[in-house]
């Protein structure tokens, strides 16, 4: 959701920036106009790359060429009214920033993301603010622009400030609600927690959770699922591919259960599964504690190629 809505501020801002270039072009020097085509492709770029590649996480190709294409497009359009010294700036700022956006997105574990987001959209919005500064002295003082009121009066900055950041929060929040409220529900109830993982030790088969996750040569299916903690997993990695592959769940802390002896399992493993081509391998564990955890094949180059996801325990 924080995509999405962060996507449509990015948007808005930069046309903002464009069609203010391209109506005051003829006042705007070159220097200055090479300066925000550089500005804004940067900004742009780093924004769109870094949701890309949160967005098509495990296929940096995807995210890559997105990153690279918005920088590029927000670059040349602030650049084109300007001259082609300014195109060439904003191109090349936009290319570069897509590319390092995409792989921030790419590479930020899941839990970081939503904050990564928050932060490179105070750095996007704060140059904005910047950006058009410059060009509304470069065009000359206007009484009557509200930018210029806005910005010759610093108290009247830091309430405009506050007020974005505050809404800004308090969507995401509103958007974020059951998340964290599934969240909180999880720290609260550790004793429960607690009480269901002995009720489980004691009859785990009849509460036994079955997934099955089918690996291709290079994706898994499904990509993304839920898991309760405490609640028994039987996870079985069915291979479709050509090649062997295996699944292993990062940082994500479980007990396991053995067979036949169900009751008898070890504390705070790591989930790791192998299978070779056209077989498929099977596992029982119970997660201990909730979070939002990445899986991934651990074979070279398969993580890359495409094999990963995520998992939510809760
Ligand atoms: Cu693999």
């Amino acid at each position: 959701m924080s995509i999405i809505l962060t996507g449509i501020i990015v948007t808005i801002l930069s046309l903002i920036v464009i069609a203010f270039v391209f109506i005051k072009r003829k006042k705007i020097k070159d220097m200055i106009g090479m300066m925000a085509a550089m500005a804004l492709g940067m900004l742009v770029g780093l924004t769109g790359g870094l949701l890309a590649g949160i967005l098509y996480s495990g296929n940096l190709f995807i995210s890559t060429v997105l990153g690279m294409g918005i920088g590029f497009l927000a670059g040349f359009l602030t650049g084109l009214p300007i001259n082609v010294m300014a195109i060439i700036d904003g191109v090349l700022s936009g290319i570069m920033g897509g590319m390092m956006g995409a792989m921030l997105g790419e590479m930020i574990s899941p839990e970081y993301q939503n904050r990564m987001i928050q932060i490179m959209l105070v750095i996007f919005v704060g140059m904005i603010c910047i950006v058009l500064y410059m060009l509304q002295q470069e065009t000359g003082f206007n009484r009557s622009s509200i930018i210029n009121k806005i910005f010759h009066n610093p108290l009247i900055i830091a309430f405009v400030f506050l007020l974005f950041f505050y809404t800004y929060n308090h969507l995401f929040n509103e958007l974020n609600q059951d998340y964290i409220a599934s969240q909180k529900n999880s720290h609260m109830s550790h004793s429960l927690i607690n009480k269901k993982l002995s009720v489980s030790r004691l009859n785990s088969s009849a509460k036994m959770k079955k997934l099955v996750i089918e690996a291709t040569d290079f994706s898994y299916y499904p990509k993304e699922f839920k898991l309760t903690v405490g609640q028994p997993v039987n996870l079985i990695l069915k291979n479709s591919g050509e090649i062997e592959h295996d699944i292993e769940f990062e940082n994500m802390k479980a007990s396991f259960l053995q067979q036949p002896q169900q009751g008898n399992h070890s504390k705070d493993q790591i989930v790791h599964i192998h299978s070779l081509p056209g077989k498929t391998s099977e596992m029982r564990f119970i997660p201990n504690e909730s979070g939002v955890f990445r899986f991934f094949c651990t074979v070279p180059g398969h993580k890359e190629s495409g094999m990963i996801g995520i998992v939510k325990v809760s």
